[in-house]
């Protein structure tokens, strides 16, 4: 009796291994799975990207069709889940799913805008970028309306693009501090992926976008109407930090920009 016993117990065991072993396998795969999907639309066209360096935010212009593939596919997650950026580990599993396509991916750069410290901008949903950067978004969206529409209008761009410029050094204006000036690149990346969430079906005017921005040779519009419009509007929304509440404050873009 005590023999069938024993047996009985190790047919047990040997089962309970058999379920566990493949279900540690199971999920040990899963976890080094991209969260992302890199597929474009088709009518997504990598060879109309400009291989700019995103005002030195990349190591490299090369790593230009990479980095917006990687956008386009944070603001397509963003669409269905409203999460922005990926976490080190999830983030990590998507380089290693790009680098089959661009083998330098792990030099880019790209690892600065990593979901992380709690209330920075790199912890922010699309609830949070709407809520507490939403007349930037808007304005950014407002400002870059342009694009697109007839080809590429490098005036359009260059409306875009100082706006771009401008979320870039409202908050990084005092400090040449490079701590300070990440987290406001994360910020305005948070609100360029926030754009591109709710824009999915306008893949046109996003790849217009995508190399306006990454593309700091283009003309800047206007300077002198750009001082007017910063002193006037400044101090409205602090991108670093969030200063929240302030979704309902007008505007700040161009009312009549051509
Ligand atoms: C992509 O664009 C290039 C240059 O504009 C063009 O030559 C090529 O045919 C396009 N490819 C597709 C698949 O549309
Ligand atoms: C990253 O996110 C995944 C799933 O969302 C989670 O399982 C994992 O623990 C997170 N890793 C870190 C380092 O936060
Ligand atoms: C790319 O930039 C990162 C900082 O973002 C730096 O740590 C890394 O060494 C750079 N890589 C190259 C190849 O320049
Ligand atoms: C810059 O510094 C001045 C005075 O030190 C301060 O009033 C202002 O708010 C600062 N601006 C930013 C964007 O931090
Ligand atoms: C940069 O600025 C931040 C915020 O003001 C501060 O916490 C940090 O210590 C500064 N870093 C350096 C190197 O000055
Ligand atoms: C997601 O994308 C679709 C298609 O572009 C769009 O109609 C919808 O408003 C987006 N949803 C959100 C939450 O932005
Ligand atoms: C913003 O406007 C909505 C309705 O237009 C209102 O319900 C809400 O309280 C306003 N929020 C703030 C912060 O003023
Ligand atoms: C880019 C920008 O806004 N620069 C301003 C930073 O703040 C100083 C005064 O503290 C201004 O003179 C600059 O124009």
């Amino acid at each position: 009796m005590n023999n069938w016993k024993l047996s009985d117990f190790v047919k047990q065991i040997l089962a309970l291994y058999m379920i566990i072993i493949p279900l540690a396998i199971a999920s040990q795969t899963s976890a080094n799975e991209c969260v992302l999907d890199f597929n474009v639309p088709s009518v997504w066209n990598d060879s109309n990207l400009n291989a700019g360096n995103w005002d030195e935010f990349l190591n490299d212009s090369l790593c230009a069709t990479p980095f917006v593939r990687y956008m386009y596919s944070l603001g397509r997650r963003a669409n269905q889940t409203r999460l922005i950026f990926l976490n080190k580990t999830e983030q990590k599993d998507c380089m290693d799913t790009l680098k089959s396509e661009e083998k330098n991916v792990f030099s880019c750069g790209i690892e600065k805008l990593t979901r992380g410290s709690p209330g920075g901008c790199s912890d922010y949903s699309v609830t949070d970028v709407v809520n507490k950067l939403g007349s930037t978004l808007k304005s950014l969206g407002e400002n870059c309306k342009l694009l697109g529409s007839d080809g590429e209008s490098s005036e359009a761009c260059g409306y875009c693009l100082r706006r771009w410029e401008e979320m870039g050094a409202l908050s990084s204006n005092n400090s040449s501090n490079d701590t300070m000036k990440i987290e406001a690149n994360i910020c305005r990346f948070a609100v360029l992926i926030s754009l591109t969430s709710q824009r999915m079906y306008d893949v046109e005017w996003l790849q217009s976008i995508y190399n306006c921005l990454g593309n700091k040779n283009l003309p800047l519009a206007d300077q002198a109407k750009d001082e007017e419009d910063y002193t006037s509007h400044k101090g409205r929304e602090v991108l670093i930090g969030g200063a929240g509440g302030d979704y309902n404050s007008s505007s700040y873009y161009i009312d009549d920009p051509l």
